[in-house]
């Protein structure tokens, strides 16, 4: 069985809980959800992480290159920012999906440079929850095919 890694950014763990209007009312536990069944339904295991440090999320892109299929990643504001998940995204060979519940170009120009964009297979945002669904869905296809 295909495994992929989904990891979450910074405050992602206040989805729900602030900013509705912009982030919508789901919790990051009811994306992890959503996430397993989508996978389940491709036959995918899916190991589901968030954290708000940016060191955490350079280990694990990198513990993602011996151990996952695939990598699907909201890095949150570490996307506008971070050389260093920039660099670490380079020594993957897998395909990486870069989502995002809004579209940060609609938004502050600060939110309009991604470094992820550069490195990512594709870019699902501005859909909400179910862009992590999709998510799921275009990654099965890209490592399944
Ligand atoms: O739209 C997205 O998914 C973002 O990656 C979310 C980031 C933001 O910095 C990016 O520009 C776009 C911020 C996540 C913060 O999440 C919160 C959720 C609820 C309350 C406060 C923050």
């Amino acid at each position: 069985m295909k495994k992929i890694l989904i990891l979450n950014g910074s405050n992602l763990n206040m989805l729900g809980l602030r900013e509705p209007e912009i982030y919508g009312t789901q919790t990051l536990d009811d994306i992890k959800a959503l996430c397993e069944a989508a996978a389940a339904k491709q036959n995918l295991k899916i190991d589901f992480r968030q954290t708000n440090h940016e060191g955490v999320l350079v280990d694990w892109i990198q513990e993602a290159v011996a151990n996952f299929d695939g990598l699907i990643i909201n890095a949150a504001a570490y996307t506008h920012t971070s050389v260093a998940i920039h660099d670490a995204l380079k020594l993957l060979k897998s395909p990486i999906i870069e989502v995002h519940i809004s579209d940060p170009e609609t938004r502050e120009k600060f939110r309009h440079h991604s470094y992820i964009t550069p490195l990512a297979t594709e870019i699902n945002k501005g859909k909400g929850e179910e862009g992590y669904r999709q998510a799921v869905e275009i990654i099965s296809k890209l490592i399944q095919q």
